[in-house]
């Protein structure tokens, strides 16, 4: 492991990834809370694993990111990744406790948006995961709206994902990152992709056919000085998708048991992911890490086209 301390915060960067920085390689970092909180062990860590290795196979270096005992990791090492995938009590981690969990010295798993602040602070602008956070279903009761969006809002990280989950309310989810300024791009497709299926019934406000116009792009907002994030949706593969009409069962039923659960705050995302998986008896998981890995597949073909 080596260690680079910047005027900032200090991080602690895998072999393979510091490697990769000293000869300017594209990286692409992945998130850690679809790990500890979006699926059971052990297929979290073979998740985690074939994602790196996906990423390896298209030319570009894997960094998960993850802080461990309050070290904030950029890549980490197969024993790091294994040991985290088992914690039980280990933080889910966004923007408003990331820094508490490095002052506490706590384990934290990092979520889309405390994810996109550790890797535009190691300088890798491309990164790939499931689907982010977004507007939720009732919000105009709850309030509750994933701080994923107003980090795409303002931290400069292309995220790939395979559209918004469909668990969340995807046409509320479309028009605060419009509001926010943050383009949202359909790799390859005119309809924004609903998560586990393809068609979210919804338009997509943007569609781009390769990875190199996806690069482009990125380098003309920069040419005109638009910072903050974007969103590339990756549509899930057609054989591993499961249809709308049929998720909707299961989102209604999932989201039914939490409310009479009173599930609130940041534990909502994840024991929805854990009931639907119940529901559909596996079949969203393998979904999940298609979707995922699919979404590396593009991630290092643009990081790849950027570099
Ligand atoms: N995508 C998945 N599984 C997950 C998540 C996304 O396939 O577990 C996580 C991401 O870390 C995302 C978080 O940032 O859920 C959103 O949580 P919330 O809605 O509480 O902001
Ligand atoms: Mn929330």
């Amino acid at each position: 492991m080596t260690r680079v301390t910047s005027p900032l915060l200090p991080i602690v960067y895998s072999r393979e990834v510091a490697a990769a920085k000293s000869r300017n390689a594209p990286i692409v970092a992945l998130e850690s809370t679809i790990i500890t909180h979006g699926m059971p062990y052990p297929k979290n860590v073979e998740m985690a694993k074939s994602v790196e290795a996906i990423i390896r196979e298209n030319g570009a270096v894997p960094a998960t990111i993850a802080i461990i005992e309050g070290v904030l990791h950029v890549g980490l090492e197969g024993d790091q990744l294994e040991k985290l995938a088992q914690l039980k009590h280990v933080m889910k981690v966004s923007r408003a406790d990331m820094a508490f969990a490095i002052a506490e010295r706590r384990s934290g798993a990092t979520t889309v948006a405390a994810t996109m602040i550790a890797a535009a602070r190691a300088n890798i602008s491309v990164f790939a995961t499931g689907g982010i956070g977004g507007v939720h279903r009732g919000a105009e009761e709850s309030f509750d709206i994933s701080a994923d969006l107003e980090e795409l809002a303002k931290t400069p990280v292309i995220v790939v994902c395979a559209g918004a989950k469909a668990i969340l309310d995807i046409p509320k989810t479309l028009e605060v990152l419009e509001t926010r300024g943050v383009p949202v791009v359909t790799y390859d497709s005119d309809v924004f992709p609903a998560f586990w299926s393809r068609d979210s019934g919804l338009k997509s406000p943007l569609t781009l056919e390769s990875p190199a116009a996806i690069a482009n792009f990125q380098k003309v907002r920069e040419q005109l000085g638009i910072d903050g994030g974007m969103l590339i949706a990756n549509p899930v593969p057609e054989d591993d998708e499961i249809p709308r009409e049929e998720m909707e069962i299961y989102i209604g039923r999932a989201l039914a048991n939490a409310e009479r659960e009173e599930v609130m705050g940041k534990a909502v995302t994840p024991f929805l992911l854990d009931n639907i998986f119940h529901l559909t008896e596996g079949r969203s998981l393998a979904t999940n890490i298609a979707l995922v890995e699919n979404n590396a597949r593009l991630a290092a073909e643009i990081a790849v086209a950027m570099s």
